[in-house]
């Protein structure tokens, strides 16, 4: 890292000094973490503060850097009216009041996506979208390993961007939320996609546009547009003067499915890339996330037999359309990351057959009656969990048999009493999952450890 281009850069977009600015990171999770060792390494005096009496990273910080006041059990208001800057993770609101006031009162409000688009010096390729992200970002990450690149790959995807910043990297693959992008000005991706925009997190965001907005800002800057013209919201997002690439699963695009002789294609404008078929992943949604990847690929130059060649190897990610089992002739799928309606959908218009979905858990703030269309058409019958189990069983009013559990040995055991031979049942909660489980991996682990329970 050049330390001295890194702090001036800094110093301009910020008024970050070393020697005046007072810096609170705000949150100490992985991100407050990452931006700890990053503010260490530059040499920044700062502070921690966490609203958690015990926050998750309190004890790396402590071996680590045992010299960095940290203020936990309330955001400290000392802390917050000394602070020049404050650094604040994903996971918290804007809007809380503490971080108003230090604004109120001068503070720059700065992302942990600013400070590393500012530190690096490759090109950068971020990925937003309701649905997909981790896919994309691991497929394209594979691809360019593939291609031979020294690739970094991280972001909401689980390692923090900051903690990816090595001399070696010649290209970072980023995967972007809505709460990282809601906060970032100077990210400018060498290409960019939005990959879908249907409704999430409406507990953080107003409403629909502004989410929408949020997730536009992914394109600041110069680079690449990758755009789905099958998501209208997306497809107009398009910037004048631009150079871009689209993709769909519906009709002709840069990308896009094209049936020869019974067999589909992925295609690059003339050019067969690869069947169908080869792409070892269940759901058509699927095929949509190999076509963006492979235009984000494109973009950066990677080679196309080895973006090929990576995606027939890619077996897909845990908790998407997992299959986990299959007992006395029913196939058990774990869906448990889909954790809103466009995924929730997505997943049973993959079944030609109707299904026994296990869904429910927190909505946060979506109407479930965007739901209930593609249950009435795919499900048999629905298993109802969680906190807001009762505004599915209103939305679906009636047209489903809804059956209750209070957790997932239940929901599992009813279902298996539904389901018949040749039947899939799937957990595809269309919800959160944190009014009853630690994350969606622990619901997902739930469901495939009652599932296997189902033999003994
Ligand atoms: N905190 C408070 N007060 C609050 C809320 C949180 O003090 O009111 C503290 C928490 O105690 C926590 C800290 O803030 O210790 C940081 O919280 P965080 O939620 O930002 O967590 P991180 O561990 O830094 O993880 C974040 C992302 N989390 C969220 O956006 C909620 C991770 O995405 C991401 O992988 C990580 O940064 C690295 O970039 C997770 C996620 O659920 C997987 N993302 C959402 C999603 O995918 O839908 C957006
Ligand atoms: P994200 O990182 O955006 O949450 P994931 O790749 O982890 O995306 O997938 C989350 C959920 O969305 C899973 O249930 C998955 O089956 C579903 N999904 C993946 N890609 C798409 C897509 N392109 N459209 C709709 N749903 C999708």
């Amino acid at each position: 890292m050049n330390k001295t281009r890194i702090t001036a850069a800094l110093a301009e977009h910020f008024d970050l000094d070393v020697l005046t600015s007072k810096v609170l990171v705000v949150g100490l999770g992985v991100t407050g973490i990452s931006v700890a060792r990053f503010l260490q390494k530059m040499e920044f005096k700062f502070a921690i503060t966490d609203s958690r009496d015990k926050p998750p990273g309190a004890e790396v910080l402590l071996e680590q850097y045992p010299d960095i006041p940290l203020f936990t059990g309330g955001f400290d208001e000392y802390a917050f009216n000394v602070a020049t800057h404050l650094i604040v993770s994903p996971g918290i609101a804007l809007n809380h009041k503490a971080i108003i006031k230090a604004v109120a009162n001068g503070a720059k409000v700065v992302s942990d996506i600013d400070l590393f688009a500012l530190a690096v010096d490759v090109p950068i390729v971020a990925i937003t979208g309701s649905n997909g992200k981790s896919t994309v970002t691991t497929m394209l990450g594979d691809m360019a390993k593939a291609a031979g690149k020294r690739v970094a790959v991280g972001g909401n995807l689980g390692t923090p961007a900051l903690d990816l910043l090595a001399e070696t990297v010649e290209l970072y693959v980023l995967e972007l939320s809505s709460f990282q992008l809601e906060r970032t000005r100077l990210l400018n991706a060498a290409a960019a996609t939005v990959l879908n925009v249907s409704a999430d997190h409406l507990d953080r965001h107003a409403d629909m546009a502004e989410y929408a907005a949020e997730k536009q800002k992914i394109f600041n800057g110069t680079g690449l547009m990758v755009i789905n013209i099958d998501d209208a919201v997306v497809d107009g997002m398009r910037k004048e003067g631009r150079e871009i690439l689209t993709f769909s699963i519906k009709t002709k695009a840069d990308f896009y499915l094209q049936k020869t002789d019974d067999t589909e294609y992925l295609m690059h404008g003339s050019e067969i890339l690869m069947p169908l078929s080869a792409l070892p992943l269940e759901g058509r949604h699927n095929a949509a996330n190999a076509l963006a990847a492979l235009a984000l690929g494109v973009a950066v130059g990677l080679d196309t037999q080895a973006m090929c060649a990576a995606l027939r190897k890619f077996k897909g990610l845990a908790h998407r359309m997992q299959r986990v089992a299959q007992i006395r002739g029913v196939n058990w799928v774990n869906d448990s990351k889909a954790t809103n309606i466009g995924a929730c959908v997505a997943a049973l218009q993959g079944y030609e057959q109707k299904v026994i979905l296990i869904a429910g858990g927190d909505a946060k703030g979506a109407d479930m009656a965007e739901l209930s269309p593609a249950i009435k058409e795919k499900a048999k019958s629905v298993v109802l969990m969680g906190k807001d189990a009762g505004l599915i069983e209103k939305a679906l009013d009636g047209s489903v048999p809804a059956y209750f559990a209070s957790d997932m040995n239940e929901a599992v055991q009813i279902a298996a009493r539904l389901a018949k031979a040749g039947e899939s049942v799937l957990l595809s909660p269309a919800c959160a999952s944190l009014d009853q489980y630690k994350n969606y991996q622990d619901r997902g682990d739930k469901f495939t450890k009652a599932v296997l329970a189902l033999v003994a």
